[in-house]
């Protein structure tokens, strides 16, 4: 391992505050059984059983195995945290269908084995086979880690040999590597539970192939019979496969495939200090968070490739912005924050996790978004399934899991990146240190942390000073040092000898904020988007009836910490803090006989009450928006 910090796992972290773990009990009490129920309802599991004959109806899709999976991996985070006796037989028995479809060989995919037996590995490009293979390796994984049970991890080993002896650089393998990334992010968590470095291995042969000439689509197109110039998407740049990884200057193609890619790029940096593939990370990082990223942690703006356009199409009713991409970013920030600590890696990822991931999951955990807009008419509503259901079991992990983003440890060095009430157990070089924090973040802006040592020991503490934070205050003990001044990259460093009962308390100051976008988002300018924490707040019908919410106009002269007023409201939408104000709307009685009307428009004051994004369309339908015109 070269990266300098390594991530806490979930399992030594415990969240017993008011925003995370109620939605971490939903997911475990109703979203996982939820999704399980419709992988088993829509013969997602019975698929493995091999009993679909050609003429039968719903054959096996190209992506099923991998909603299994995830579903596997998000029950098996679940049990890590929460033993359950009943949880854990169901997953024994779906492993057991699962390993019992493995062909003799090792391979594993259940299309290919009923709908397309003859076609394995003829069409990397266009189906899901090495996709599907790295969600069932991501499964495996998480189930060994959660459970001890060999009986998925074995299984997938055997897939991956199989795998390894199709595909390489070596004499008489196929060149090839996924249309859709994701297996070499699996291949490295494999590496990490077996330490068989062949694993991580064939992860850097299918990140170094990627995009290498003569193109191996075109190949394999031909190979099939297929013309490669008729591709469907045109272009290689749709599965960041136009030039190799390491030269790739613009974040391209589909959102999702993106982020899996960015993430096994950022895994084999981290665990050989691949500068160079580093650089490429960086460089991606910057075009996408600085040029293409959603206020909302959402990216991918279009619907026609599900991923991105270019620079600064933020279109906000129109925006795809997939759930899975917004997790994808999670992901990749939470990989690259690892290599030495750099806080704006965890200002993209609090970013997401607050807005842009969650609103794909209801607040009662039964329904999802695919695409979550930031704007809407009234039309565009959470759904209980999707016949692609890539989002549901994506979010179900990421939250299974979540305190595994909260912390980071090195030999003398504790991080926290994330503030949410309850306990981090971290093993520095010499000793076991815990940090138990009290606080009711993102609500409010005050942290306190008790650090408890093992013994007594010298270690810098670093306390992650959010980007959204223009003004702190922080003491150990009741005492200040100006030292603890100085922002380093997004964090402080607070280095001393720490003992039991060290108590520290840091304020973030935390106003209501207005946030205007680049001068190039058109169809932002002359806009503003409401922000407070890290929290981003939109309007909806429901709250502000009888307003049109496109007519509203914010005057930004006034502070928006002054116009809005924050109220935590313990029994809506699972408790949230509400924003209210006022605005002014068009009260022109006209406009149903006229397109256009002369200035001075007339206008009348309304209060404007504000949620946070994450939390709409859970009530009423109706329009929702996030940014406003201005006076
Ligand atoms: O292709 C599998 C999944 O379906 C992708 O990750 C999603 O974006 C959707 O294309
Ligand atoms: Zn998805």
């Amino acid at each position: 391992m070269q990266a300098k910090l390594k991530a806490v796992p979930f399992t030594r972290v415990t969240i017993k505050d008011e925003f995370w773990a109620p939605r971490i009990e939903t997911n475990r009490k109703v979203t996982i059984p939820t999704e399980y129920k419709m992988v088993e309802e829509t013969g997602r599991i019975a698929s493995f059983d091999l009993k679909w004959r050609a003429g039968d109806p719903n054959p096996p899709h190209i992506f099923w195995d991998s909603d299994v999976a995830k579903w596997i991996e998000a029950a098996s985070y679940s049990l890590a945290s929460y033993p359950d006796a009943a949880l854990d037989s169901l997953l024994d028995t779906v492993i057991a269908r699962i390993a019992k479809a493995q062909q003799p060989d090792g391979y594993l995919n259940t299309h290919y084995q009923q709908v397309e037996p003859d076609k394995r590995w003829t069409n990397l490009r266009d189906n899901h086979e090495l996709y599907c293979a790295g969600h069932l390796i991501e499964a495996a994984v998480a189930h060994f880690s959660a459970t001890g049970k060999r009986s998925l991890l074995d299984a997938v080993c055997r897939y991956a040999d199989h795998i390894a002896s199709v595909f390489g650089a070596e004499r008489g393998k196929k060149r090839g590597y996924p249309g859709h990334e994701e297996v070499e992010l699996a291949l490295v968590k494999l590496y990490h539970a077996t330490n068989e470095a062949r694993y991580l291995n064939l992860a850097r042969y299918f990140i170094d192939e990627r995009g290498q000439q003569p193109y191996y689509y075109d190949i394999e197109a031909r190979e099939r019979g297929d013309d490669p110039a008729s591709f469907w998407a045109r272009t290689y740049a749709y599965m960041q496969a136009l030039v190799p990884v390491r030269e790739q200057q613009e974040v391209t193609g589909h959102a999702v495939r993106a982020m899996y890619l960015y993430s096994a790029m950022a895994d084999i940096a981290n665990e050989t200090g691949d500068r160079e593939l580093l650089s490429a990370c960086e460089r991606l990082w910057n075009d996408l968070c600085t040029r293409r990223m959603y206020l909302t942690g959402g990216i991918g703006p279009s619907a026609s490739n599900e991923g991105f356009t270019t620079p600064y199409d933020l279109p906000d009713e129109t925006a795809y912005a997939e759930t899975c991409a917004a997790v994808g970013l999670v992901f990749w920030n939470h990989r690259m924050l690892q290599f030495e600590g750099s806080g704006k890696y965890a200002d993209v990822m609090e970013r997401a996790l607050y807005n842009g991931t969650i609103s794909g999951v209801s607040v009662d955990g039964r329904t999802f978004f695919y695409e979550n807009p930031l704007a809407s008419s009234g039309k565009h509503h959470r759904r209980a399934w999707f016949d692609c259901a890539c989002c549901p079991p994506n979010i179900a992990r990421m939250l299974a899991s979540l305190g595994g983003y909260a912390y980071s440890e090195g030999d003398h060095d504790a991080w926290v990146h994330l503030y949410a009430q309850g306990v981090g157990k971290l093993q520095l070089a010499d000793t076991e240190v815990s940090i138990e924090q009290t606080t009711r973040y993102p609500w409010d802006g005050t942290v306190k942390l008790q650090v408890s040592a093992e013994r007594s020991s010298v270690f810098a503490l670093h306390l992650r000073i959010p980007g959204w934070c223009q003004r702190y205050t922080v003491s150990v003990n009741g005492e200040h040092n100006p030292a603890w001044e100085t922002v380093q990259d997004g964090y402080v460093a607070i280095k001393r000898q720490w003992v039991t009962g060290d108590a520290v308390e840091l304020h973030l100051h935390m106003p209501v904020q207005y946030v205007v976008a680049h001068p190039k988002v058109q169809q932002m300018q002359g806009r503003v988007a409401i922000q407070r924490g890290p929290v981003v707040y939109c309007a909806e019908s429901v709250d502000n009836q009888p307003v049109a919410l496109g007519s509203i106009l914010i005057k930004t002269s006034v502070a928006a910490d002054a116009a809005f007023s924050a109220t935590f409201r313990p029994g809506l939408l699972g408790g949230v803090t509400v924003l209210q104000g006022a605005a002014s709307v068009d009260s022109s009685t006209t406009w149903d006989k006229a397109l256009y009307q002369f200035l001075p428009q007339s206008r009348k004051q309304v209060g404007l009450t504000l949620i946070p994004y994450y939390a709409w369309d859970n009530r009423e339908p109706g329009e929702m928006r996030v940014w406003f015109r201005t006076e």
